[in-house]
């Protein structure tokens, strides 16, 4: 009987993982670099909930030159023991989806959205995965291979390799090329990430190394401050208008911890978190906060004579005008929606997250009038801004239902179905001259923009859709904008599946492309987070070798490359800009689906969310530039 129930189960265990395999994007997202880096987030996130159950305090994680990944913690160690069906726990742990319930071990699970679909996923979808469990006085090995596993069991236990008196897991797993496009993971990137959990919980340490380059990478990132370190990192090149505060409690089974500090920046830039997970879409939590914070600093403002009688309150958009904040939730049952599944929708985490902010910033603000009063002069400026700007902004706004596509600039494609449509925001006249002629006008669109659009970081919001610029993309996309006054963004009315930048690969085209990405994110997010934006990557040189075919390289690396594979001799033509290019050189290089190089845009977690608007906003243009080469990832061929 034990036998047959014990068949019964491997194979049920050997389709779910199979399932995996046939469709794994549907289990981390994606087969691209993105997803590849999830593999790693997984089995940390396991070890986080180790640590949260209040027993592990260290976390290493280290890029190994063979490309796979380690991780290893000192927590109690998977449980070996043998479990119901007959097996050791671990194998259960290995091979079923989302093997949960049981062993669960603490009340909150960072489960829910891509999180959380576990280790037999990176199990199902690495080539071999090996794990060492120090438990009850000795080492527990097993391994897999495709998730498969091939190790025999000793009386359905797993074999011991060693004795030891400490605790913890250890894993190593090579991520399977059959059927990722990428294996090679993203060090600064998961660093990153790495780098934001240490953040959130903070008597946590967590080793990284990369072991891959020519140099060893080795950080250690321990965040004894927690999410007030966080705003401190976020706000690390501005100018600040006080110390972080920060408001912390309880209530229904659900905790909430939020910091903040005030900028003297013309935006609000406020992260949530519920479970360690960053929630990308916001969500109840977020809402709760800015009710309630709203509601309190009105009646402040009138109790010390900010706001007389006569005037009108304050908005929510005035009041955060300058703000920066983590707001990091814990929540025993999260429910995740919204178009990534990122965003929180339990409304128990609104009401507490409400009840702590107005209980905790009384408390504080009653005692911190000074501060009170410089952030209430910051939002002050901000409704004066605003104010000043109302009538201009209806008008505008009025005009702009009539201008509706009959701006001349734009040369509009064909077609309206938007899954099949593309527009190509083109800097400079004359590169959009001979895009427009090169293009194919069935599913491209181009739309030309002149020198330097605003710099949306340092405008208020009526001066951004008072630029012409700004208000003919706006209008061309077709889905509005979201921020302060009103959230009109629908991405459901996008009339493009690509919006592609297509700048020279120059400073002023780096600069063109910060200013856009900027634009996007602060305006209209989504389209970056549901992978809209790319970034053409026009080549720097065309290689014509006297016998064989012409090559364009794209960057200076490709040079070299083709230098050294290239004996004999060749003409190189170097591209100084777009503009440069005629039309069937544009299509071929640029705009031709099947030959051109686009990157997509992807901002994955919070840290580097508020990075982007951090580093695009750095004086210096390096750094800039390397920014948006490096995080608008994933460099794609597009074919
Ligand atoms: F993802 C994974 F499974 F591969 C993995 C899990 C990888 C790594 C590096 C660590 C872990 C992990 C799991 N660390 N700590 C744990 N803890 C448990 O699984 C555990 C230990 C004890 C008990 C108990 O009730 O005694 C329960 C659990 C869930």
């Amino acid at each position: 009987m034990a036998n047959e129930s014990y068949d019964a189960g491997s194979i049920a265990v050997l389709e779910g993982l199979e399932a995996v395999r046939k469709r794994p994007a549907m289990y981390i997202g994606s087969v691209t670099r993105k997803g590849l880096n999830h593999l790693i987030y997984e089995i940390v996130d396991n070890s986080v909930d180790e640590h949260l159950a209040g027993f592990c305090s260290e976390i290493h994680v280290t890029l190994e030159k063979d490309g796979s990944a380690t991780v290893w913690d000192n927590g109690r160690g998977i449980p070996v023991d043998m479990h119901s069906k007959g097996i050791s726990a671990e194998r259960v742990v290995f091979t079923t989806l989302h093997a949960g319930g049981k062993f669960d071990n603490n009340a909150y699970k960072t489960s829910g959205g891509l999180h959380g679909v576990g280790s037999s996923v990176v199990n199902a979808l690495s080539t071999f995965l090996e794990i060492k469990v120090s438990r009850d006085g000795f080492i527990h090995y097993d391994k897999y291979e495709k998730g498969v596993p091939v190790v025999d069991l000793v009386d359905g236990l797993l074999p011991t390799v060693g004795k030891t008196r400490k605790t913890g897991t250890w894993i190593n797993f090579l991520p399977d090329p059959q059927i990722f496009e990428k294996t090679r993971f993203k060090g600064s990137e998961v660093a990153s990430r790495l780098h934001e959990t240490a953040y959130l919980n903070p008597n946590l340490t967590i080793y990284f190394e990369d072991l891959r380059g020519e140099n060893k990478v080795s950080e250690i990132f321990h965040e004894e401050e927690g999410i007030v370190g966080f705003v401190k990192d976020m706000n690390k090149n501005q100018e600040t208008l006080h110390e972080p505060v920060i408001l912390r409690g309880a209530s229904d089974g659900i905790e909430v911890e939020i910091a903040f500090q005030y900028t003297t920046e013309f935006h609000e830039n406020i992260l949530g978190y519920c479970n360690n997970i960053y929630n990308a879409e916001g969500g109840t939590h977020l809402t709760g906060f800015k009710t309630t914070f709203t509601t309190v600093m009105n009646q402040y403002a009138r109790e010390i004579g900010v706001l007389k009688e006569k005037d009108s309150n304050f908005t929510g958009a005035d009041i955060r005008n300058g703000m920066s904040a983590v707001i990091s939730v814990k929540h025993p049952d999260p429910i995740f929606e919204g178009q990534t599944k990122t965003k929180l929708d339990n409304q128990d985490a609104a009401k507490v997250t409400g009840k702590v902010t107005g209980d905790e910033m009384v408390l504080f603000f009653d005692k911190n009038l000074e501060m009170l009063k410089v952030i209430l002069s910051s939002a002050e400026k901000a409704a004066k801004i605003r104010k000043a700007e109302e009538k201009t902004r209806t008008n505008l706004l009025t005009k702009q239902k009539y201008s509706f596509d009959t701006n001349g600039k734009l040369a509009n494609c064909e077609s309206r179905k938007a899954e099949e449509c593309e527009i190509f925001i083109v800097e400079g006249d004359s590169a959009g001259g001979s895009a427009k002629s090169a293009r194919d006008r069935k599913y491209q669109a181009i739309l030309p923009i002149r020198g330097k659009i605003l710099n949306v970081e340092k405008a208020s919001i009526d001066r951004i859709l008072a630029n012409a610029e700004i208000k003919t993309m706006i209008t061309a996309f077709g889905c509005g904008f979201s921020e302060g006054y009103g959230n009109d963004f629908d991405i459901s009315k996008l009339k493009y599946d690509k919006i592609i930048i297509m700048a020279d690969a120059d400073v002023d085209g780096a600069h063109i492309c910060t200013l856009l990405l900027t634009l996007f994110y602060r305006f209209m997010p989504d389209l970056i987070f549901q992978g809209h934006v790319y970034i053409a990557m026009p080549p720097l040189y065309k290689a014509m070798p006297a016998r064989g075919e012409e090559e364009y390289l794209y960057d200076d690396e490709a040079l070299e490359k083709y230098r050294k594979k290239h004996k004999g001799s060749f003409t190189l033509q170097r591209y100084k800009g777009l503009g440069e290019m005629d039309a069937d050189q544009l299509w071929e290089t640029t705009l031709n689906p099947k030959t051109r190089l686009l990157k997509r845009v992807e901002i994955d977690d919070g840290k580097m969310a508020s990075d982007v608007t951090e580093i695009l906003m750095g004086a210096e243009v390096a750094p800039r530039r390397s920014f948006i080469y490096e995080n608008a990832s994933y460099a794609e061929l597009d074919i």
